[in-house]
């Protein structure tokens, strides 16, 4: 945080900025992550999605906020996360460094330059060629091609876990997923509601630190049934 008379200045151009950070065993990765952290953030939540490492500890050490989320997934986590949220801005990424956390100052300008109320970080083009496999990027170019048939909306990357959005938008978006779906229905939810302007743009995206929990084929098949189901599903009220 800033040093600063008033408490108020530390906030970003006005906007107070929460970074939500879900973790399951990223010791490693969250040491770097919130290492790298700007000062103008004014929270930082991690959520512990049961981690049997110091994962809480390190980041606890940062001065984060250490929520836990006793069962297990990627959606559940960010909804804890969510529900204790105090900034008027929301910026999320993966506790594995690999979303580049300096990147937000750039990405709160775009937001704002753009008058965005959802603005996505874009992984593509990928510029170093260790941080997605081929198959990974042939897997996100099928995931993100199909929302952008099923929503009539070109969206680059459908499966990027780094977004910045106003959190009172979160009241109106039904988000029903608890898995790795979650990051694609949020960006659906943010497409579909009127009055949610949506914008992309490009960061670079880095190998992950520490363990892989990904399933590239069951979590992406998985995601693929996804998009069908909330583009065809009945919507639940
Ligand atoms: N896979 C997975 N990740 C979780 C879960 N709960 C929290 N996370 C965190 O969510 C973030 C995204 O998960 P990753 O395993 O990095 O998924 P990914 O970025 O699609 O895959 P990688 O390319 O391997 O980084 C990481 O910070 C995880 O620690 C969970 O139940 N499953
Ligand atoms: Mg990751």
């Amino acid at each position: 945080m800033e040093d600063s008379a008033a408490p108020s200045e530390s906030v970003y151009k006005s906007i107070s900025v929460t970074v939500v950070i879900p973790c399951l065993n990223e010791e490693q990765g969250i040491e770097q992550v919130l290492s790298r952290m700007p000062e103008f953030v004014d929270e930082i939540i991690v959520v512990d999605n049961g981690s049997t490492d110091r994962t809480s500890e390190v980041a606890r050490g940062f001065g984060a906020t250490v929520i836990r989320e006793d069962v297990r997934g990627y959606g559940r986590s960010y909804k804890k996360g969510f529900s204790i949220a105090r900034g008027d801005v929301i910026v999320t990424l993966d506790g594995d460094h690999s979303y580049p956390p300096d990147a937000i100052s750039y990405l709160l300008e775009a937001f704002l330059h753009l008058e965005a109320d959802f603005l996505n970080a874009s992984r593509f083009p990928v510029r170093d060629s260790r941080a997605m496999s081929l198959k990974h990027k042939f897997g996100n170019l099928v995931l993100s091609a199909a929302m952008s048939v099923l929503f009539f909306r070109w969206v680059r990357d459908s499966q990027s876990g780094m977004w910045v959005f106003r959190r009172s938008i979160l009241e109106r978006m039904r988000l029903e997923s608890d898995g790795m779906a979650f990051s694609e229905e949020i960006k659906i939810e943010a497409l579909r509601q009127a009055g949610i302007r949506f914008e992309e743009i490009s960061i670079m995206y880095s190998s992950r630190l520490g363990e892989i929990k990904l399933n590239p084929w069951r979590d992406g098949f998985h995601n693929l049934a996804f998009l069908l189901r909330k583009r065809f599903g009945r919507r639940r009220r």
